[in-house]
């Protein structure tokens, strides 16, 4: 399904993907990142109206790594997300009407309306439905890693997870079983201090979750992950490694999320100033900021209204699509069990 106004790359080319980025793809990166913000932003309204049901996590300030790291990465490779997929999912092509329609529990979401925010994907773009079990998808990418090196494709898998994964068994399982069998995947951590209200110094004395790759053989880099740039540049260089097949890279973003945990937190255990800090490092400001420098002002202005039309675009298709229907609720709830012939 197709909208024509999701958040995949304008152009996507099938040439070698490098760390050189010109001011017209900058500016696809930046509208990639807008239109995130602005469904979160939209979403969180939308949720407090009681247009969408269920429970909201969100990833405004995490733009940058979902859009850096899938820019680099084909259609065909496949990711797996968490609890805080909205970004992960747009970034990696799952069409713009259809997770706004799975948000609002319709029939025409990417998931049928049965998945809603926590479970947003499309294998049709390369990604599991998300994974809501902290480190969930932590093993899960394993399986795929494994398919595709059995199946030698050149495919890579991208496991986003937050530093509060880290702590669980499935990281460090997950983490080895790739490193072993020299799997093609890259694990991707997004680390903005607090998993719900714990901060990370609270639970590790190990302040890098990237510095544990060393434990299991494998590469691992820190990365500013409120620069797009910089995120992507790490990212090129992973997944050209692991395509290459050296094995698993574990990358380590480091980042900030500007709302809560989920829509009811009143973020008390951090501090103001903190925020506000990390707010001066906003990925989005950064990048526009840097492209100022080169673009007429009046382009990007133009760009945040088009992403706007696209936003009232799917939210109105959301409104408008059917629930899903009574007698489906058990479609694709189950796998489709074909009877085994007697063989008595
Ligand atoms: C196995 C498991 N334990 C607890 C929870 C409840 N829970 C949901 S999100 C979350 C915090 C996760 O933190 P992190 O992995 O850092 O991701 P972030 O929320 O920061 O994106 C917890 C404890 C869960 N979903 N799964």
């Amino acid at each position: 399904m197709s909208s024509g106004t999701g958040v995949e790359k304008t152009q996507p080319g099938s040439a070698e993907i490098t760390t050189e980025v010109d001011a017209p793809d900058q500016l696809d990166l930046y509208r990639r990142m807008q239109i995130i913000r602005r469904f979160e932003e939209r979403v969180y309204l939308l949720y407090l109206q009681g247009e969408i049901p269920g429970t909201l996590h969100q990833s405004q300030g995490q733009e940058a790594v979902a859009v850096g790291v899938c820019d680099v990465l084909r259609r065909t490779d496949w990711i797996t997300s968490t609890h805080r997929p909205h970004g992960h999912a747009l970034a990696k092509g799952v069409d713009l009407r259809a997770a706004m329609a799975e948000l609002f529990g319709k029939a025409t979401g990417c998931c049928g309306g049965k998945g809603g925010s926590m479970h947003l994907g499309d294998p049709s773009v390369g990604m599991l439905p998300a994974i809501a079990i902290v480190g969930g998808g932590n093993t899960v990418v394993t399986g795929l890693g494994l398919a595709f090196k059995l199946m030698r494709t050149d495919q890579v898998a991208v496991c986003f997870f937050g530093e509060g994964a880290s702590n669980e068994g499935a990281f460090h399982e997950g983490l080895n079983f790739a490193a072993v069998q020299h799997l093609p995947i890259v694990f991707a951590c997004e680390n903005n201090l607090y998993g719900a209200s714990t901060p990370f110094h609270q639970v590790s004395l190990v302040p890098d979750v990237a510095s544990r790759a060393a434990a299991y053989g494998v590469r691992g880099e820190i990365v500013d992950g409120m620069d797009v740039l910089a995120v992507r540049e790490a990212a090129v260089r992973a997944v050209a490694e692991a395509r290459a097949g050296s094995g698993p890279v574990l990358l380590e973003f480091k980042t900030y999320r500007f709302a809560g945990h989920s829509r009811g937190d009143v973020k008390g255990y951090r501090s103001r100033e903190e925020e506000a800090e990390w707010q001066e490092r906003d990925p989005i400001v950064r990048l526009r900021e840097r492209l100022t420098s080169t673009l007429d002002g009046g382009v990007l202005d133009a760009m945040d209204v088009q992403v706007e039309a696209a936003l009232d675009d799917a939210i109105e298709f959301a409104r408008q699509s059917p629930l899903p229907r009574a007698e489906d609720a058990l479609t694709d709830a189950y796998a489709t069990v074909i009877p085994r012939e007697s063989t008595s």
